[in-house]
C-alpha cells in the first residue's frame, strides 16, 4: 500500500501520526509514504487526480490499485484489516466513544483551525480574511473548553492512558497552527500540557516539525 500525503497538511498528518503509533504499539503496517507536493500544485494534476477527483490528500492506494481518499476512512479501513493493536480497542462502547471524540475533535476543533490558517498565513496561497480568522477563534472556544475539562481529571491522553485517533486528529490541528503563528489554546493548562507531552512521545515526535 502507498499513502499519498504532504507534511504540515493536518489530514495527511493524521494519518501519519496514526501509522506511527501503530507502529509504537507494535504493528508497523509498512505503508510507502509518497510526498504529493501542494506548493508546486501536483495535487491538481491528472496523475493525482485519478487517484482521487477532488484532488485532496491524503490517500491511501490499496494493494489492488484501489484509492481511499478520506482521511477518517483510510484509518478506520487500517483498523479493521488490522484489529489487534488497534487505537480503537475491542470495547463496544469505548469504541463508540473514540469515534465520537475524534469527530468532536476534527468538526468542531480542527476544521476551523485549518479556516483560521488560511485566513491568517495560508500555505497554498489563500488571501488573508481577518472576519473569517476571527470567526473560527470564536467558533473553537466551547470545544477547546471541553477538552480542558476532559483532560483535567490528569489523564495522559485525550481518552484516558491509551493513545486515540482524536489525540492524532487534534495534533495534525495544533501543529498546523504553529504553523500559522497561531495559538488558539488561551490559558488552557492541561491542553498545554497534553500538547507538550504528546510532541513529546517518542512514538511521534519526529513526524511533529512546527
Ligand atoms: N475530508 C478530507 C479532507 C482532505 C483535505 O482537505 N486535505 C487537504 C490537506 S489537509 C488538501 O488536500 N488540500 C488541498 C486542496 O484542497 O487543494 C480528509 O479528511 O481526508
Amino acid at each position: 500500500m502507498k499513502l499519498y500525503m504532504v507534511p504540515l497538511a493536518p489530514n495527511p498528518t493524521k494519518v501519519m501520526l496514526y501509522l506511527a503509533e501503530r507502529a509504537a504499539l507494535g504493528t508497523d503496517l509498512a505503508i510507502e509514504q509518497v510526498v504529493v507536493n501542494t506548493l508546486k500544485a501536483r495535487h491538481r494534476e491528472p496523475e493525482h487526480l485519478a487517484r482521487n477527483p477532488f484532488g485532496t490528500l491524503p490517500v491511501l492506494e490499496l494493494d489492488d490499485g484501489d484509492h481511499l481518499i478520506e482521511s477518517l476512512s483510510i484509518i478506520e479501513y487500517l483498523e479493521e484489516r488490522f484489529p489487534d493493536d488497534g487505537l480503537l480497542g475491542t470495547d463496544l462502547k469505548a469504541r463508540a466513544k473514540a469515534r465520537e471524540l475524534e469527530r468532536i475533535v476534527e468538526l468542531r476543533i480542527a476544521i476551523p483551525i485549518g479556516g483560521f490558517v488560511h485566513a491568517t498565513k495560508s500555505p497554498i496561497g489563500y488571501p488573508a480574511n481577518p472576519t473569517r480568522a476571527a470567526e473560527a477563534e470564536a467558533s473553537v472556544q466551547q470545544p477547546l473548553d471541553y477538552l480542558e475539562s476532559l483532560l483535567s481529571d490528569g489523564r495522559e491522553l485525550l481518552l484516558g492512558d491509551r493513545v486515540a485517533v482524536a489525540d492524532c486528529t487534534l495534533q495534525a490541528a495544533l501543529q498546523f497552527m504553529r504553523f500559522a503563528g497561531g495559538d488558539l489554546l488561551g490559558d488552557r493548562r492541561a491542553l498545554r500540557d497534553w500538547d507538550r507531552r504528546y510532541r513529546a512521545r517518542e512514538s511521534v515526535r519526529d513526524l511533529i516539525r512546527w
